[in-house]
């Protein structure tokens, strides 16, 4: 249903976002963020790199805050602040310091009166999205759709709304089933290109809603050191793209001959490239499905935190807001 009310404005997201794009004029564009909203930030970088061809960083918002004369060096760049409740300080910051030095600042939050709403130039708003948990989940979803929305072709992710209504029920079952039939002890997520930002947001779910150890990685880098830890107690969840096929199922084939539990999702995939694989409609492409891809990975989160007797949806030390 979120993605639905999301795609019934595709047309003024895009007008929106493209006219502010011939304004701005800008030659480099900052994504910034917190927790979850900076991951997202990651896969944004990815889509804007894709589909606007415009040098963009993802750069968690601390960073900024705390060392602005580094990053704010070019008068071409644009910032661009993530928050679902665009009160979060450092973002809050971040985006002061931007406007400070006179760059264009654009927000997207949640939350129409939200401070980073205030401060911005521009701002989009998925108020569809507004969620009681301390964690994000529909929201980032959400979020994710509007920025897809901002720079590629709806008609690419019109079916997102439809397929994921089929999606859902595999991905539990899926999910369930890892948790139930496995003593996994550790969770890693691969992916690579856009993926590498889902790889993260999934480490962090699994750390937030179920207090569980996660990493993430740059696919081919887990061969790089990080594959030494492989053991039996190792869930190794890889988001195939569309582009680096071949590397990504040869690594995942490796780690299971390691031991690992894996899973697989991407277009095509049979039991022969994971313990778990998951075949994705060639109706998404690899950016048209990232929306979709991340619920796989809050499925697993939540069913291991029911495994654990953990409330997912309020984690131990956590806030919803963190203000400094
Ligand atoms: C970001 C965030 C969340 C995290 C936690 C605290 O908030 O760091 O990613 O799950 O609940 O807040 P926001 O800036 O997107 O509101």
């Amino acid at each position: 249903d979120i993605f639905k009310s999301v795609l019934a404005k595709a047309r003024d997201i895009k007008s929106k976002f493209d006219s502010l794009v011939e304004k701005v004029r800008a030659d480099e564009i900052f994504v910034t963020g917190c927790g979850s909203s900076y991951y997202l930030a990651q896969v944004i970088a990815s889509l804007f790199n894709h589909f606007l061809r415009i040098p963009t960083r993802a750069i968690p918002s601390s960073e900024l805050f705390l060392y602005p004369d580094d990053y704010f060096t070019n008068s071409g760049t644009m910032v661009v602040g993530m928050s679902r409740s665009g009160d979060t300080t450092e973002t809050v910051k971040a985006l002061e310091m931007a406007k400070n030095k006179g760059l264009p600042t654009v927000a997207l939050t949640c939350y129409e009166d939200s401070t980073i709403v205030k401060k911005a130039d521009y701002a989009f708003i998925s108020e569809e999205a507004k969620e009681e948990s301390v964690v994000m989940t529909g929201s980032f979803s959400s979020m994710l759709l509007i920025s897809y929305l901002m720079v590629a072709d709806d008609a690419n992710i019109i079916k997102l709304p439809e397929l994921a209504k089929a999606y859902v029920e595999k991905f539990e079952d899926i999910a369930r089933k890892i948790i139930q039939d496995n003593l996994i002890k550790t969770f890693v997520y691969l992916g690579s290109g856009p993926y590498y930002g889902l790889a993260n947001e999934s480490m962090l779910k699994v750390k937030e809603m179920s207090i569980s150890n996660s990493e993430g990685y740059h696919t081919l880098e887990f061969r790089h050191g990080p594959k030494s830890i492989v053991d039996n107690n190792m869930l190794v969840t890889a988001f195939i793209s569309d582009t680096a096929t071949d590397y990504e199922l040869k690594l995942l084939k490796e780690i299971k001959g390691y031991g690992a539990v894996t899973c697989a999702i991407g277009i095509g995939l049979t039991d022969e490239h994971a313990d778990y694989p998951i075949a994705i409609s060639k109706e998404l492409d690899q950016w048209a499905r990232l929306p979709l891809c991340i619920m796989l990975s809050q499925f697993i989160a939540y069913y291991n935190a029911v495994k654990k007797g953990i409330n997912c949806d309020r984690p131990q030390h956590l806030d919803q807001v963190v203000k400094l």
